[in-house]
């Protein structure tokens, strides 16, 4: 596969801020596009983000160094050279870059060339790109882990967790799993409206309304699966991103945003366990901070055979950190950004790792997305059975689900639906 050209520009992401789209076009005449996303409850170990500083432009916040260096020296290090594989491609600009977190060239600028890399060649084949990336014969369609009530850094309420998830699993396929999710999503703004609370959504679409206590957006949600004719735990069930290391400080974590009280790791842990105990969460995510490795190893030893625990920034989609959580038993699943070590080589390595531990692989968009739906293709083909993309509006969430529609409807009887199974050890309260 001959590269051709390789185009990057400055784009806007969903909270408009800038962000860099690369097209690539092969000497065949394929072509391949991506844009790259952005988190705002960034874990300290990600790659870096390459932003231009320049106080006159977007805040500081411009990408043009990095379209810059994509146009210059990743584009001279590719273009016109016989590349044989995805592989050859990222370890030649991981090289180019020389930095261990890809902040000389920027993680958004390599990233954008790896993902157009692959979509390009996927068009050469003429396949889809779940087909080009597959990395076992069966498909898997997940389990869509909805946002349907956002706090923390995604909102400005007074709900200190990020993210309250719904996850819609005993269904026969995905298009009835979505299905389930959009009705709960509808059914929860009624139950937000009768009791009087805002019905504005945060970030990743879901719900930021002010309640009387993070608790309470357990209850309403509940109350909305109810109301929208399933039964909570049996069809849909919970999934928790409290997103703690934004609340750790001190050694402690504090309730910044609702009573300003705070606690510490013992203390938190035993909040998830009787949390755990009361409601039907299958899924915790970030339940202790980055930097919190004793807590983590409490939470995993009491909690870990009972539900699925996510490392994000804990982890940071990279392999070597993993290792060191399943050396010291931290977590039983990691959480899966492309844009946390930046190349689609070593994000599949990462998955590698953790599967051949017994890991999970839980696949994320970030908070600042886009329309670029690659996230969709990449979970069904790396068999990840769940991923977490947002809430039932906006369209740079919404258009992931529909990507996952398509791709169902091309499989038809070749699609399997993940399910409850998907997720680690499923405790029923
Ligand atoms: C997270 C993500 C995505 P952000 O914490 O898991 O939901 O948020 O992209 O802001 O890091
Ligand atoms: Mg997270």
């Amino acid at each position: 596969m001959m590269i051709k050209s390789i185009k990057a520009q400055e784009v806007l992401d969903s909270r408009g801020n800038p962000t860099v789209e690369t097209e690539i076009t092969l000497t065949s005449g394929a072509k391949g596009r991506a844009i790259v996303p952005s988190g705002a409850s960034t874990g300290e170990r990600e790659a870096a983000e390459l932003r231009d500083g320049d106080k006159t432009r977007f805040f500081g916040k411009g990408v043009l160094k990095a379209v810059a260096n994509v146009n210059s020296d990743i584009a001279d290090a590719l273009c016109g050279k016989k590349i044989n594989d995805q592989r050859e491609l990222d370890t030649i600009m991981i090289n180019l870059d020389g930095t261990p977190n890809k902040s000389k060239l920027g993680a958004n600028a390599i990233l954008s060339v790896s993902l157009a890399y692959a979509k390009a060649c996927a068009n050469k084949k003429e396949e889809a790109l779940f087909q080009h990336l597959a990395q076992q014969d069966k498909y898997v369609l997940p389990v869509p882990c909805m946002n349907v009530i956002n706090g923390g850094v995604h909102a400005d309420n007074n709900i200190d967790f990020q993210e309250f998830m719904i996850a819609p699993h005993n269904a026969p396929n995905f298009e009835t799993a979505i299905r389930m999710g959009i009705e709960t999503f509808h059914s929860l703004k009624k139950v937000l409206q009768a009791k009087g609370y805002n019905t504005a959504v945060g970030d990743e679409g879901g719900f930021a309304p002010n309640l009387k206590s993070n608790e309470e957006a357990i209850e309403v949600i509940l109350e909305a699966i109810t109301a929208a004719g399933y039964v909570p735990g049996k069809d849909i069930s919970i999934c928790l991103d409290p997103a703690s290391s934004e609340m750790w400080k001190e050694n402690k974590y504090h309730f910044f945003k609702s009573d300003g009280s705070y606690k510490s790791s013992e203390e938190m842990v035993a909040i998830w366990e009787d949390w755990i105990n009361k409601y039907p969460i299958v899924l915790l995510e970030d339940g202790m901070a980055e930097n919190d490795w004793k807590g983590w190893q409490i939470l995993t030893e009491k909690l870990g055979d009972k539900v699925e625990l996510v490392g994000d920034d804990i982890f940071c989609t990279n392999a070597k950190i993993l290792q060191e959580g399943i050396d010291k038993k931290v977590a039983n699943s990691i959480l899966i950004k492309l844009n946390q070590i930046g190349t689609l080589s070593e994000t599949i390595d990462t998955m590698k790792l953790a599967k051949d531990n017994g890991y999970n692989c839980f696949v994320s968009h970030r908070s600042g997305e886009t329309e670029d739906t690659t996230i969709a293709d990449f979970t069904v083909a790396l068999g990840a059975g769940h991923l977490k993309t947002g809430s039932g509006c906006r369209s740079e969430r919404i258009s992931k689900f529909n990507q996952l529609l398509r791709i169902e409807r091309i499989l038809g009887d070749k699609a399997e639906f993940a399910g409850i199974k998907t997720f680690k050890n499923q405790y029923v309260c």
